[in-house]
């Protein structure tokens, strides 16, 4: 299937969002031709509600009509768009990707959240107590994280897949949340070397652009 039997694909959101880089990363991967239309949070407009019924971004807006949540972005751009695969053929293989992306996703990412309005949007500090419960979850999380990632070279084994790609968006964000907030990367302190995997990551031309736009809406 070409890119022009869906298209266009407009992907609405900014490149300051992980959620945003982690689609914008699977069409640059598999070559899909798509435009970005810059949404900005709050998402007010009834008509953007009407895409992402619970007002985040990413979505997309499709011949076909629009999606919203990254993962369901990215399972239908899979089956649509095939080759590069992002996923193993073989079912079990493909779970098994499809599991570390949920744990990172939605157990490492969604938990180190709650220290992003602190440590970066200049949110009072959090008290105490709060600090070591969000820390005690995080812990659980990167163990549970830990004992799935094979890092071998790829998170999920020999494969580049769609968890490297949610990896790269998301742990480079929860390490520095952590050194923002305790003062240490509790992913390092893990022993989880994800600076020099994210670098390798970081090597693919998807990666860069992402990166570059990242990097230029920062400085704007
Ligand atoms: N589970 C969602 C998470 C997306 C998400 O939380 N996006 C953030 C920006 S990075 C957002 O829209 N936040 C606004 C809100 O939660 O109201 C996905 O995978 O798409």
């Amino acid at each position: 299937m070409t890119s022009t039997t869906h298209s266009p694909i407009a992907l609405h959101g900014f490149p300051l969002s992980n959620y945003y880089n982690k689609v914008k990363m699977v069409l640059l991967e598999k070559g899909v031709a798509f435009t970005e239309v810059n949404t900005p949070l709050p998402l007010k407009d009834p008509a953007m509600r009407a895409h992402s019924p619970m007002g985040k971004v990413p979505f997309i807006v499709t011949s076909q009509g629009s999606i919203s949540e990254s993962q369901a972005i990215v399972d239908w751009l899979e089956q649509a768009f095939p080759e590069p695969a992002l996923l193993p053929s073989d079912p079990f293989e493909a779970a098994k990707v499809r599991e570390l992306t949920t744990y990172i996703d939605w157990h490492l990412e969604i938990c180190a959240r709650q220290l992003y309005g602190s440590a970066f949007f200049g949110a009072p500090p959090l008290s105490d107590a709060n600090k070591d419960r969000i820390r005690k979850q995080l812990e659980a999380a990167i163990a549970a994280f830990q004992q799935l990632a094979r890092f071998s070279p790829y998170i999920a084994g020999d494969h580049f897949t769609q968890a490297d790609i949610s990896a790269f968006v998301n742990l480079p964000l929860v390490a520095l949340a952590c050194k923002t907030i305790y003062g240490e990367d509790l992913l390092a302190a893990a022993g989880i070397d994800h600076r020099t995997y994210t670098k390798r990551i970081g090597e693919r031309a998807s990666a860069q652009k992402v990166q570059a736009d990242r990097k230029a809406s920062l400085k704007a």
